[in-house]
């Protein structure tokens, strides 16, 4: 049949055609999200896959604005054992009608979004639509601090936290215990987890109090290793540990966290990422006080020493010269301060992470600092207050359902105001006060093509992937 071979011909010309014009094989842009609990994690990704899907909202991200990208659309995800994230639930219950916040989450998960992109500019005509996928993964912020347990062995591990405890109110209990148990002796079941629930105590307690040193990090998060040996073990002074006993058990379960627990996070997930989220509730810091403030600053500095690839070398193993392309920092709940307000909280993040980002270059990461809202709960207003102008924001309180209007306090021009007292260990601050309200999400009625209402997601966004859209 003539029509028959003719047909193959067209196939094969356009099967070669497709190789010539569309890459070898699909780009995949692999987006990390973390921050520490509360920080805004799940709302953020939600809010912007449904901005992404309609991106009436989205002027700032170059691709959406100028029609390049056709369509985008949720796919399976590439890997087939991490949880999904959850996108259609959370945005069911953030644009219900009466709105809801999602709940917190304990674990990584993942998502695919693949946008059709038409090229524009100088090969628009020569190329037809490709497809970018975009892997967005969601992590806790406190996994990462477990990387420094990897240089660390056991006994100084153990020297270090005990080091720490020392007296701290917090540890008052654990280190009891620990004094009464005969670390070189057969290891009873029950004795090693009366220990580590006294630990795990510890570690709770402390992080409450505001320290930020918490590691294993998974104690205080162990979502399915609740109960598992893995996460069974505590520190404990240096000592025999014969054959058998709870002191070489303990021993052997910290290398089993390390290699069964961290190492596998950093391998198939962290080495992954090609460009990172970092939220931040500075304006939740800053209402809680200095000491809140300086501890969030340590933290992030810690934090951020896994994006430092050359300081370490399992690290440096694991990544192989890769790198993260780009790291955004970026406050969120910025729709609690009018916007007047909004440049004095990107500069208090500036430099609430400048000791890290001064430390060292990230291996060449381009880095950003923004304030942004995922979802927008609140409208700008003006009132008069004592004779002077105010510029507030209202929404609708969390509790009680009630609008009010709101001004959470002068944030300083200079951040050394706020970060000067936090560092010399004030407890108050002297001139000011900063309060924060719980607003609820507003109900919304969306126009069509319309995301959520945000700030500066489309900005946020343009940084992170513009560039490969
Ligand atoms: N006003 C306002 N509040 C927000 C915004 N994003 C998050 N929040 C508040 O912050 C809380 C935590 O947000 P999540 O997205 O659940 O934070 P998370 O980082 O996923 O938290 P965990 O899963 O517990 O680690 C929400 O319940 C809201 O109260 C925002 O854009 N605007
Ligand atoms: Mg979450």
């Amino acid at each position: 049949m003539a029509g028959g071979i003719a047909d193959q011909i067209v196939r094969s010309v356009e099967g070669v055609a497709d190789t010539v014009t569309a890459p070898f094989s699909e780009p995949v842009i692999r987006l990390g999200v973390t921050g520490l609990s509360r920080a805004g994690k799940t709302v953020f990704i939600t809010s912007l896959v449904a901005n992404l899907m309609d991106r009436g909202r989205m002027p700032q991200l170059v691709a959406a604005a100028n029609g390049a990208i056709q369509t985008a659309y949720l796919q399976p995800q590439p890997d087939d054992t991490l949880p999904r994230f959850n996108y259609e639930a959370h945005l069911a219950k953030l644009t219900a009608k009466s709105p809801e916040w999602p709940q917190g989450t304990r674990r990584i998960s993942e998502l695919r979004l693949s946008l059709r992109v038409q090229p524009t500019g100088l090969l628009s005509g020569l190329q037809g639509p490709r497809t970018v996928h975009l892997d967005i993964v969601d992590y806790p912020g406190e996994w990462l601090l477990d990387l420094g347990l990897m240089d660390k062995d056991f006994a100084q591990w153990s020297a270090n936290t005990l080091a720490r405890m020392e007296g701290r109110a917090e540890a008052a209990a654990f280190l009891a215990l620990l004094a009464k148990t005969d670390t070189t002796a057969r290891l009873d079941e029950t004795v090693a987890q009366d220990l580590a629930a006294a630990f795990t105590a510890y570690l709770q307690a402390a992080r409450a109090a505001g320290y930020s040193d918490c590691t294993p990090g998974r104690f205080l998060l162990p979502g399915d290793m609740e109960g598992s040996p893995v996460l069974t073990f505590a520190p404990l002074p240096a000592g025999d540990a014969p054959r058998r006993s709870l002191g070489r058990e303990f021993a052997r379960r910290y290398n089993s966290y390390k290699r069964n627990v961290v190492q596998p996070f950093f391998r198939d997930h962290f080495a992954r990422i090609d460009r990172q989220i970092v939220l931040v509730d500075v304006l939740g810091a800053i209402h809680a006080g200095p000491p809140a403030v300086e501890d969030m600053r340590a933290t992030m500095a810690d934090i951020l020493a896994a994006f430092r690839p050359g300081r370490n070398a399992f690290l440096s193993r694991i990544f192989q010269g890769r790198r993260v392309e780009k790291i955004l920092f970026a406050a969120t709940k910025a729709d609690h301060l009018h916007h007047s307000q909004h440049p004095q909280l990107t500069a208090i993040t500036q430099a609430l992470l400048r000791d890290a980002k001064d430390r060292a270059d990230f291996a060449g990461a381009e880095t950003a600092a923004m304030s942004i809202a995922a979802l927008r709960t609140t409208v700008e207003d003006q009132i008069s207050h004592d004779g002077r102008k105010l510029d507030v924001v209202r929404g609708q309180l969390l509790e009680g359902g009630k609008q009010a209007a709101f001004y959470p306090g002068d944030l300083p021009d200079d951040p050394a105001h706020l970060l000067g007292p936090a560092r010399e260990g004030a407890e108050k601050w002297l001139d000011a006060d900063y309060s924060v309200m719980d607003f609820a999400p507003a109900p919304l009625t969306l126009k069509p093509g319309d995301g959520p209402p945000h700030i500066r997601l489309d900005k946020a966004a343009q940084f992170l992937i513009g560039d490969r859209l």
